[in-house]
């Protein structure tokens, strides 16, 4: 089974989990756009839910559908959200943010009753790191910023450098205007932490350890989805 059919039917399961009435989170990737798919099948059968999104990608995606994607401010507390991940760990400990929407995904992670992880299954990891750490920046007097991103890595015996993503030879610059860096870990023996030192750094807006946020994840396998808790 190739990885994107693993993907697939990931994407497919988390509809399993889908109530009308329901307020959804859509998240971001090429795992997540399967769900989305999914999600304006099951609103063009009838199905009445409140859609909101974790980035423009998905957003315009969501919209080439036919579904109305709601602003977040709007619609408070959400019953659920379905995303990708980069990397998933012990204990549902996630990486994101290869797609560069880890703030936005975060923020509506963090508003959801119950989040779904949906990947295949070369994101199963037993420890996280081997996908290098997305961290978002402010851009303003950002080469200080690295400087203490540096230091912090170097507390955790981290001793790659944080480079700057690029988009067609530019600075990739996030939804929300800010800048990514990553940096190839290895890995993660702390990842609580890490996460608690990267984000207590001036500059940093957020990072790609998602802990704690995860309730289920659907695994795609050459066996079929497999689910953990
Ligand atoms: C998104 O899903 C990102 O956080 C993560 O990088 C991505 C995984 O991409 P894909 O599903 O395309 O492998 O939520």
């Amino acid at each position: 089974m190739s990885a994107d059919t693993q993907k697939q039917i990931s994407g497919l399961a988390a509809i399993d989990h889908i109530r009308d009435g329901m307020k959804v989170g859509l998240g971001t990737g090429s795992t997540a756009a399967w769900f989305v798919k999914a999600i304006a099948d099951e609103v063009k059968a009838g199905m009445k839910l409140t859609l909101v999104s974790t980035s423009n990608q998905t957003t315009h995606l969501a919209h080439s559908l036919g579904l109305e994607i709601r602003d977040i401010n709007d619609v408070g507390k959400l019953d659920l959200c379905v995303d990708g991940a980069d990397e998933i760990g012990e204990g549902l400990a996630l990486i994101k943010g290869g797609g560069g929407a880890l703030l936005r995904e975060k923020l509506i992670w963090e508003m959801a009753d119950r989040c779904i992880v949906i990947a295949d299954a070369a994101k199963h990891v037993a420890t996280l790191g081997q996908f290098a750490l997305p961290i978002e920046v402010e851009p303003f007097a950002y080469k200080g910023t690295i400087n203490r991103i540096t230091d912090v890595l170097s507390e955790f015996d981290i001793a790659k450098m944080p480079i700057l993503r690029k988009k067609s030879g530019e600075a990739f610059v996030t939804d929300g205007g800010n800048l990514i860096f990553d940096v190839a870990c290895g890995a993660i023996h702390d990842p609580s932490g890490l996460a608690s030192a990267l984000k207590a750094t001036t500059g940093v807006v957020d990072h790609g350890l998602f802990l704690d946020l995860a309730d289920i994840a659907l695994i795609g396998t050459d066996e079929g989805v497999k689910v953990f808790y």
